[in-house]
């Protein structure tokens, strides 16, 4: 028959903030095929499938050896002797064997590094790029358009902006590799303007710069001003994305942002403030993840922006049916791991598309130099991704990969947007 799972072997490794995490080597007909590891979130929806930590002193309790040892007893176990090309079928023993819904006797971090190193395994069987055997019917592929974090605050940094990623989202240009170096120049040059400012201190766990900033409002004006500065026009060219990872700030049904405790149709009306002076093409997680009617009321003011459900959905199909059935926002953010197997993150990004959502694909803030995210977002057409600042390996290797990728002359989505 050929191309017979042999072999499953995890270990744990260190992610980008020292922490550990799993990585998966798929072993094809008694070789090495394949090798793929797991990111993780500081800012995590509590909706999310779990990552299984030992808890103990050990990594201050967030080893994963029992993730380990679940990949390489039980799952490999099951896995071992089937195709690797049958991915759907696949993630449906583990979703199985787990046997819970947010894979909690498993650990999405074990049964992800499964699903994506015979995702990669498949692609190198059939000698293919990644990007090129994402199983299911897509758009054709295309370049997306990345949501470059600069600016880093939130439970990503240590200040008080309660803002979490400032990123700065280079649409108007013919290319990728183009695009992308008008990001990077545009980071260079808020550097610069920070530097001015004596605001020039940490980096934030996604690369960005974190300034310390009075208001929350500050981080835009200072993307505006290094945005010009690099020569570029943000009228066409470069736009603004936001996370506001709102839920890390809601306490008891009120949101303590810069400082004041306020409604959501408060919170509401400075987005909308916003979105009439800044070039905002994109607003994330603009309110808590269960506070629904906000989400609605903002959605319904219908702003000519990208309203992104992330810890509201949590790449979740049951989560994004009801967001999508109560117009609770019109994008989705897409994270492999926050689900736990490819199958069930590309089937809610086919509901999503269905439903007229736009996908963004993304990085977790604690991540490794996998990058199977960029060929994912390639592949599937969805036409964004997020990841991070151009800086610090754990980011640039999505960055580099891109640029491989984009030897093939595959267009870039950026003008379509
Ligand atoms: C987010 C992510 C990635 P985290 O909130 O979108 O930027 O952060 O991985 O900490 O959830
Ligand atoms: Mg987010």
């Amino acid at each position: 028959m050929g191309s017979r799972i042999t072999d499953l072997h995890a270990r744990m490794i260190l992610d980008s903030r020292g922490r550990p995490t799993v990585e998966v080597d798929c072993f094809v007909e008694g070789a090495f095929s394949a090798r793929a590891s797991v990111p993780s979130g500081a800012s995590t929806g509590s909706h999310e499938a779990m990552e299984i930590r030992d808890g103990g002193p050990m990594w201050m309790g967030s080893g994963v050896e029992k993730s380990v040892e679940n990949v390489n007893t039980i799952l490999k176990g099951e896995l071992v002797g089937m195709s690797v090309h049958d991915q759907a079928l696949i993630d449906e023993r583990l979703l199985s064997i787990d046997g819970t819904s947010n894979k909690s006797r498993l650990g999405a971090n074990s049964t992800l590094g499964c699903s994506l190193a015979i995702l990669k395994a498949s692609a190198n069987e059939k000698g293919l790029p990644l990007w090129k055997s994402i199983p299911g019917d897509w758009a054709n592929a295309t370049m997306p358009v990345p949501l470059m974090n600069i600016l880093n605050g939130g439970a990503h940094a240590a200040t008080d902006v309660d803002v979490q990623e400032f990123m700065v989202v280079p649409y108007g240009f013919p290319d990728f590799k183009t695009a992308l170096r008008a990001g990077a120049e545009t980071y260079h040059w808020l550097k610069i303007a920070l530097k001015e400012r004596g605001l020039l201190s940490g980096i934030g766990d996604e690369g960005g710069f974190a300034p310390a900033l009075e208001k929350n409002v500050h981080g835009l004006e200072l993307l505006v001003e290094a945005i010009e500065k690099a020569g570029y026009s943000i009228s066409n060219q470069i736009g603004i994305a936001l996370d506001v990872a709102a839920t890390e700030f809601f306490r008891s049904d009120k949101y303590l942002f810069d400082g004041r405790e306020i409604a959501g149709e408060e919170l509401s009306s400075i987005y909308s403030s916003w979105i009439e002076k800044f070039p905002i093409v994109s607003i994330e997680d603009p309110f808590s993840e269960d506070d629904w009617d906000s989400w609605i009321s903002f959605t319904d003011k219908g702003h000519d922006v990208l309203v992104i459900g992330d810890d509201l959905y949590v790449t979740n199909k049951v989560r994004l049916n009801r967001g999508i059935s109560d117009r609770a926002s019109n994008s989705i953010l897409i994270k492999p791991n926050q689900i736990g197997t490819v199958t069930e993150t590309l089937e809610v990004m086919q509901v999503a598309k269905e439903a007229g959502f736009d996908c963004i694909i993304s990085h977790r803030s604690g991540e490794t130099s996998d990058s199977s995210i960029s060929d994912l977002a390639t592949g599937t057409g969805c036409g964004w991704i997020k990841t991070g600042a151009p800086a610090r390996s754990d980011r640039t290797s999505k960055y580099n990969q891109l640029l491989r990728i984009n030897e093939h002359g595959l267009r870039y989505s950026g003008l379509d947007h």
